[in-house]
């Protein structure tokens, strides 16, 4: 009797490792790497880039970020068209599985907005990403002066 019940907890067992691997979160295979954010002077939005790789054999999906220091973050997509540069809100970036999805300046970005306090070159700021399963990844992004382009790690290119 007690044989049998020791099985049983093994199969249990067994069963909650076989579950637990199958059903790894999105965020626990996202990568992020060179992420940064543009500060602009005043009250300008700052745009916020970072690349994102997807370890999984799954799909993963960025659906929504936000950051205790600025109170709305958005996903938008930049677009030239015919030269007119335009911006369009974005629900969710798709990140295919054993690839990477960028966020990058003229593309996908995050946009954040009222800022609680002033964030200057060289802070880093917490971003909380949202994937399409609820999981999330908390990301330090480096704050950079406006004209920067990348993350300036300078390396990767
Ligand atoms: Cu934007």
């Amino acid at each position: 009797m007690s044989c049998r019940f020791a099985n049983t907890l093994l199969l249990l067992a067994a069963g909650l490792l076989l579950t637990t691997g199958a059903y790894a979160t999105e965020a626990e295979h996202i990568r992020a790497s060179q992420a940064w954010l543009r500060v602009l002077p005043g009250d300008l939005p700052a745009g916020a880039y970072v690349t994102l790789e997807n370890t999984g054999d799954q799909p993963a999906s960025l659906r929504s970020a936000r950051s205790t220091t600025y109170a709305s973050v958005m996903l938008h997509k930049s677009s030239d068209e015919g030269g007119v540069s335009r911006m369009a809100m974005v629900e969710t970036l798709v990140i295919p599985a054993h690839g990477k999805a960028e966020l990058a300046p003229g593309g996908y970005h995050l946009m954040l907005t009222k800022a609680a306090s002033s964030v200057k070159p060289g802070d880093t700021v917490k971003v909380t990403l949202g994937f399409g399963d609820g999981s999330t990844l908390e990301t330090d992004f480096v704050a950079r002066p406006a004209n920067a382009t990348d993350a300036g790690t300078g390396h990767d290119h």
